[in-house]
């Protein structure tokens, strides 16, 4: 088992058992990329609202590169451990950042809880996130960081929040702790964990995968389902529609 999953929220990095598909994967991701910024610019030059579904979303259930890493000894090995084998992807996306990318803010990926009951945030049994670094992700290539133990309740923090916020709370501020990788490291997390990711710096891009995990049986919501539940922050976020393009049983 690993304890740090349990005490800070996201267990260790752990490196890939195979990492010769890094190199493909990396190609893809920046392809489909550019891609999205060609369905931008003609949207753009016409006028007109680019309608595109998002090329970078659920790639894992086309492309086979993609679709390997969950299906990887050791992640494979580390999701039983720690999480179970009864989980299903249901949505992955990829995280490019090179000159000019901004930051990510703030938030936690619990979407929702089941069907549409309200989000339970601080439970820790059924919704999990899973990060791959598909570069290096060092200190200034908008390095990843997260709220250490916020999966857990801490005494006078409120978690009625927006789901992206941008300033450092006083009270968490000393749990703000970087997550840095090298290619084909990954970690697992829960996913009501805050994190966010900064601004690029400079050197190499890098990219990362991110997986949203849940146990089977959790049923889809029409809508995303406010954050947290009830609270007049939550109520005031307008709710997000979920494509159920990517669910893959992994174990
Ligand atoms: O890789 C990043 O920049 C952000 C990752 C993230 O927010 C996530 O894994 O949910
Ligand atoms: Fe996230």
């Amino acid at each position: 088992m690993d304890t740090r999953l349990q005490e800070e929220g996201v267990s260790n990095p752990y490196d890939l058992a195979d990492k010769s598909y890094l190199d493909e994967a990396c190609e893809v991701v920046t392809e489909l990329k550019a891609r999205q910024r060609m369905q931008n610019v003609m949207a753009r030059e016409t006028g007109t609202e680019n309608k595109h579904p998002n090329p970078l979303i659920d790639r894992h259930m086309d492309v086979d590169v993609i679709k390997n890493l969950f299906f990887d000894d050791k992640v494979q090995e580390v999701i039983a451990e720690n999480l179970g084998t009864d989980l299903f992807v249901w949505r992955t996306n990829f995280f490019v950042k090179k000159e000019g990318t901004g930051d990510n803010k703030w938030h936690h990926d619990r979407h929702f809880e089941n069907g549409d009951d309200p989000i339970n945030i601080y439970d820790t049994s059924n919704h999990f996130t899973f990060l791959v670094a598909l570069t290096d992700i060092d200190m200034n290539a908008g390095r990843i960081e997260f709220m250490k133990g916020t999966h857990q309740p801490i005494e006078g923090f409120d978690r009625d929040i927006p789901r992206h916020f941008n300033e450092t709370l006083e009270i968490v501020e000393d749990r703000v702790t970087p997550l840095l990788f090298k290619r084909g490291q990954f970690v697992v997390f829960h996913s009501s964990l805050l994190h966010r990711s900064l601004a690029f710096g400079e050197g190499e891009g890098r990219i990362s995968m991110a997986a949203r995990l849940a146990k089977k049986g959790t049923k889809f919501p029409d809508d995303g389902v406010p954050n947290p539940a009830g609270g007049a922050q939550a109520a005031a976020e307008p709710t997000v529609h979920y494509r159920q393009t990517g669910i893959l049983p992994i174990n």
